[in-house]
């Protein structure tokens, strides 16, 4: 049996994917943008050879259900596309709760692309490499790399130009960003099922799809220039469009509490005492707080006072998916 490990840290959208424009290969109906987290971290050794036993271990067990049959579909496509019809199998360690809205999904399946190309030797491009992330989650394209990343819309329909690219590097221009855990559970609603119901029965759908090229390039300039309240404002503004099409929804997907809502007037607080903090909430009630990194400990303190929020979490920064065993499969 051949294995190899690889780790891909988790990412978070300032400008969000939600909705695609083919479910197979979760081409995305918009661009997006994100940032690459240091500290939310998963490991993927991939084995190759074996015969018998469970084919996707999550922290040491057998992972049961939908979620198996979701890893195995995705192993065997892997194998496929990379050229081989034997048996792959998984073992995922993450240092953080999956399925609840942390972005469990793009860390793990970037990492578990980048560990099947290496095991079977196969040299992918960085951009083949996002490709083939995306197959497994969406959100993984853009976890290939670290810092500061947008993934493309594309215009091809086998997506081969559906695929992540580096804006600025995690030392370019280092940030913060603070998780204000709610709720460690599993979320109610899959984001892949939120997505389909969304865009088939919210009203305000079509409007989110016109209005993201304008997000996407407001939030590149804001970048660019360096700055943290432009990114900030445009990234509140896109995660509460991102939340309203899903209110709109028949029936209405709420991913927020009342601990949510006060964590994010808790966000506000800290700007009105002149701190660079801004919100951002994916398909769960956990609130993510973008800063400058002198600022994380403060606002970090703030949002653990915040009544219901659980534990905080702080991550700088971080780097694109690499080998930890294992030949690197790209150059
Ligand atoms: C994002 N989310 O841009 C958005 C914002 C959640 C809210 O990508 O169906 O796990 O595997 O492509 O990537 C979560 O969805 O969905 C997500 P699939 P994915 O980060």
């Amino acid at each position: 049996m051949r294995e190899a490990l690889a780790r891909a840290c988790a990412n978070v959208a300032l400008v969000k994917y939600w909705g695609k424009r083919d479910e197979l290969r979760n081409l995305p109906a918009v661009g997006s943008i994100s940032v690459t987290l240091a500290d939310l971290v998963a490991d993927a050794r991939v084995s190759v050879g074996g015969r018998d036993g469970p084919r996707f271990i999550g922290h040491g067990r057998a992972v049961e259900g939908r979620a198996a049959r979701r890893m195995e579909e995705y192993l065997d496509w892997l194998g496929r596309e990379l050229g081989t019809a034997e048996r792959l199998s998984v073992e995922v360690d993450t240092t953080f709760p999956v399925g609840a809205g942390l972005a469990s999904s793009a860390a793990i399946h970037c990492a578990v692309a980048a560990a099947a190309a290496s095991v079977l030797e196969v040299a992918v491009e960085r951009g083949r490499l996002s490709a083939l992330a995306r197959v497994g989650s969406g959100s993984a394209a853009r976890s290939v790399y670290g810092g500061w990343v947008e993934w493309h819309h594309g215009e091809r329909a086998d997506g081969s130009d559906s695929i992540a690219t580096p804006i600025l590097d995690e030392d370019a221009w280092p940030v913060s960003m603070v998780v204000a855990i709610v709720d460690e559970g599993p979320k109610d609603v899959p984001s892949r099922d939120a997505m389909r119901h969304v865009a088939e029965t919210s009203p305000l759908y079509a409007a989110w799809i016109a209005s993201q090229p304008p997000d996407l390039a407001a939030m590149r300039d804001a970048i660019a220039a360096r700055d943290l309240e432009a990114v900030g404002t445009i990234a509140e503004e896109n995660c509460l469009r991102m939340h309203a099409i899903t209110f709109a929804a028949r029936p209405p997907i709420v991913y927020w509490s009342p601990v949510t809502l006060a964590a994010m007037e808790a966000v506000r607080g800290l700007r009105r005492a002149g701190c660079t903090a801004y919100f951002t909430i994916d398909a769960g009630p956990q609130v993510k707080v973008l800063c400058r990194p002198g600022d994380a400990q403060r606002v970090a303190k703030t949002m653990s006072e915040v009544p219901g929020v659980v534990r905080t979490l702080s991550s700088s920064l971080g780097p694109g998916v690499r080998l930890l065993e294992g030949a690197t499969p790209w150059t």
